[in-house]
């Protein structure tokens, strides 16, 4: 077992039994042009964790961990985005509709794909999933188990969204959920902050909370 100084308390884990989960990390929510900015975020917001995530996960590879990304999307017909997702957003772009990097948060499409820095090696698990939370509509669980995976080490974007529904339901399902601080990110910096505390606040309520730093140096 390997501890992490982390919020609210050190973080145990075993490289074994744990995955380095990294959500989202998708041209549309970090480039100009795609869904994040059709919302009307500031997507520039979010570039900053392109860097420290590289280095995470190339030292989780390095350490032999399981790498799970995940992208948020949908079929090229929208048969699995709910009315109320596709009718959100600014009228003029929505879910489907044509973008700087293909249609909006379809599968298939460039802006669908994750950014280049953090590109998926082979064999590494990469999950479709329809909603915000990892679990909906995936085979995360089965995945996870099948792996004898008990703990995650959770990183992507954003915080508030897509990282706390999958936090939230993981902790429920009964894993342990270390969020890595620089390795998430929030279009809205107060909602990074808040995000963050909300995590490990209560006596880690939903999980722990600790820097990319003080992973890294666990896992060397
Ligand atoms: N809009 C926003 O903050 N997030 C999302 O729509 N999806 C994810 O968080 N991945």
């Amino acid at each position: 077992m390997t501890a992490v100084p982390a919020e609210p308390g050190p973080f145990t884990f075993d490289v074994g039994s744990t995955a380095l989960l990294v959500i989202d990390m998708q041209r549309d929510f970090l480039l100009p042009g795609g869904f994040g900015e059709s919302l009307g975020n500031d997507v520039g917001q979010l570039a900053r964790v392109v860097p420290p995530l590289a280095g995470l996960l190339a030292g989780a590879r390095e350490a032999g961990m399981l790498v799970i990304h995940t992208r948020e999307g949908h079929e090229p017909d929208l048969s699995d985005c709910p009315p109320a997702k596709l009718r959100r957003g600014a009228p003029s772009l929505r879910i489907g509709d044509p973008g700087a990097y293909g249609r909006i948060l379809v599968r298939g499409e460039y802006g669908h794909d994750i950014v280049d820095e953090l590109a998926p090696l082979p064999g590494e698990v990469v999950l479709d999933k329809p909603g915000k939370g990892a679990f909906y509509a995936t085979d995360l669980q089965e995945v996870l188990v099948g792996a004898g995976i008990t703990s995650l080490i959770v990183t992507g974007v954003t915080t508030e969204v897509c990282v706390h529904t999958t936090v939230r339901e993981a902790n429920d399902r009964g894993y342990e959920c270390l969020v890595v601080s620089d390795c998430v990110g929030s279009y809205f910096p107060e909602f990074q902050r808040v995000g963050l505390q909300m995590v490990s606040a209560q006596g880690g309520i939903f999980g722990w909370v600790a820097p990319s730093s003080a992973v890294l140096a666990a896992l060397n």
